[in-house]
């Protein structure tokens, strides 16, 4: 399944997205280090692991996400931002380590956090989904939860 995910996007991705200066990507193993080998991925792409910093942005990239995945589960489908408090809990920046403080956000209600269905893992990482339809607005999930991401040039 997800071999089929990964194919499926990175074809879809690139084909439809690439105009548009962004890059949506496969999903990807699991380590502690997750956020970290995600950015290196897309800068090896000549791109960055995605920021948003506008309102137009924010709903572009939601609407891609709808239109790429109109026949999924939205519950499965969860694309993470460079957005992260790694360093500082509740002290959100973009890319890591960073000081780009992030100013425009798109938190769902009740989000960020930090708690993940009531474990000891912390939340420490910005993700799009749809989970309980959310519409793609934020929210924070543990960097090592496998989801999709999104890289972005220029
Ligand atoms: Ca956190
Ligand atoms: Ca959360």
């Amino acid at each position: 399944m997800v071999v089929k995910d990964k194919q499926d996007i990175t074809a879809s991705g690139q084909n439809k997205i690439a105009t548009q200066r962004v890059l949506l990507k496969c999903r990807t193993g699991c380590d502690i280090h997750e956020q970290i080998t995600r950015a290196q991925i897309c800068h090896d792409l000549g791109a960055q692991l995605v920021i948003i910093e506008t309102g137009v942005e924010d709903v572009f990239l939601q609407t891609t996400i709808q239109h790429l995945h109109a026949h999924d589960d939205p519950q499965k489908v969860g694309y993470w931002t460079s957005a992260n408090d790694l360093e500082v809990e509740g002290r959100w920046v973009w890319d890591y380590p960073s000081d780009n403080v992030v100013l425009y956000t798109d938190w769902h209600m009740g989000e960020p956090n930090n708690n993940w269905y009531n474990t000891s893992r912390s939340e420490d990482c910005v993700v799009m989904w749809d989970h309980n339809h959310y519409g793609y607005q934020w929210n924070d999930q543990p960097c090592d939860n496998l989801e999709f991401y999104i890289c972005k040039r220029g």
